[in-house]
């Protein structure tokens, strides 16, 4: 007996934590690519409050970061009522479904997470369960709207593959009560087809700015919580803050390839390269065609000049729509109406699944 659905609707589910500046690297790697999936999609992005907890316990501007963050997605082309836009502690859900994926997930798979490594540091007796917990709720965040796809960062594919083992743990413990309630939909699992309730969720990782590292330090990522300001391009920078940092961004000696692969061992270089890339919307090796052999001196201008042209637009829009409080937080209103609905519909199945006694 099958009594499955067919398929799951296809959805994308992202969002960014409103833990200070957005730079370049959460504009290339993530919030473009939320932009250009509203065509193809129904999309929820979302201001993900509670993990900024993570980060910082007592903000003294969370409700200022959390409109910044839904500016830069508004400024961005995101249209937030062909598709939804709010901020996570709206909706209680996602840490209800959290809890639920505590007791399914391990905790070997947690302790394998390299952001909570390099996010805790040497003093791991000192972090936060909740800096520990965060790919769980990352998981909530998706499955609670069963989302098919999220776009996301290079450094948050560890967690997405997290969110499918917790997904397949979840149906495979609960199959039997899946099917008893009729609520699976048939998926491929590797060779198998499968019965389950929540999907495999798919990463949209990839391009060349999937990974914008620091321009201080072409090992390590841009980051928000980058002590120096000069290891990133924030949205809000203007014309000649974005030229200075990139004059001053690290590089090496030599002229710039004409090959790709010429990039290899060269980090600095490759990280320009990809920004110019991610900015133009063409390849590295495009960029090279026009740029190999010419030196940095030439390179960093013509660098500047395009970020400049790509990022002033954004960052007046940014602000225009941030001073609009009244606006924003209407956005985030209905916006978390809207996801309220369908994230208590997978609960209510989900406490059905678990054996909760509900009405
Ligand atoms: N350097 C990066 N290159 C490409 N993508 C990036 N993302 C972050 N940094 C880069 C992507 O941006 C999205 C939102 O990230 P987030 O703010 O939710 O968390 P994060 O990854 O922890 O970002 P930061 O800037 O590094 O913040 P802090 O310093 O607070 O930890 C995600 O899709 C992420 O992949």
């Amino acid at each position: 007996m099958s009594n499955s659905k067919a398929a799951f609707r296809q959805l994308v589910f992202s969002g960014v934590q409103p833990t200070g500046n957005l730079h370049l690297g959460n504009y290339l790697g993530a919030i473009r690519k939320f932009v250009a999936l509203q065509e193809s999609f129904d999309c929820i992005y979302c201001v993900v409050d509670l993990h900024s907890l993570t980060a910082t316990l007592v903000h003294d501007d969370l409700a200022d970061q959390t409109r910044q963050i839904t500016a830069a997605y508004l400024a961005s082309g995101i249209d937030p009522k062909k598709h939804i836009v709010f901020n996570q502690s709206r909706v209680p859900q996602h840490a209800e479904l959290t809890w639920i994926f505590n007791c399914v997930a391990r905790m070997g798979w947690l302790n394998r997470m390299t952001q909570f490594k390099e996010k805790a540091g040497k003093d791991r007796e000192n972090a936060s369960v909740g800096l520990f917990d965060y790919p769980s709720l990352m998981a909530a965040d998706i499955l609670v709207y069963r989302a098919t796809h999220v776009p996301v960062g290079d450094d948050q594919k560890q967690h997405l593959e997290l969110t499918r083992d917790i997904a397949q743990k979840f149906n495979n413990d609960f199959s039997d009560r899946i099917a008893a309630l009729g609520v699976g939909v048939e998926m491929k699992v590797g060779d198998e087809t499968v019965n389950g309730f929540f999907p495999m969720t798919e990463p949209i990782i990839g391009g060349p700015a999937a990974r914008i590292m620091s321009l201080r330090d072409g090992s390590k990522k841009m980051s928000k919580s980058d002590p120096s300001d000069l290891s990133r391009i924030n949205l809000t920078d203007d014309a000649d803050a974005i030229a200075k940092k990139i004059r001053k961004a690290k590089t090496d000696p030599e002229p710039l390839p004409s090959e790709e692969a010429g990039l290899e061992g060269r980090p600095e270089a490759r990280n320009l390269v990809g920004i110019y890339a991610g900015l133009a919307d063409i390849s590295k090796q495009e960029v090279l065609n026009e740029f190999g052999g010419r030196q940095f001196s030439v390179f960093k201008p013509a660098l500047a000049e395009l970020a400049v042209e790509k990022l002033a637009p954004i960052a007046a829009e940014m602000r225009r729509i941030s001073a609009d409080h009244a606006y924003v937080d209407a956005v985030l209103k209905d916006g978390g109406e809207r996801a309220c609905v369908i994230a208590e519909a997978t609960m209510k199945t989900v406490r059905d699944i678990v054996g909760f006694l509900q009405d």
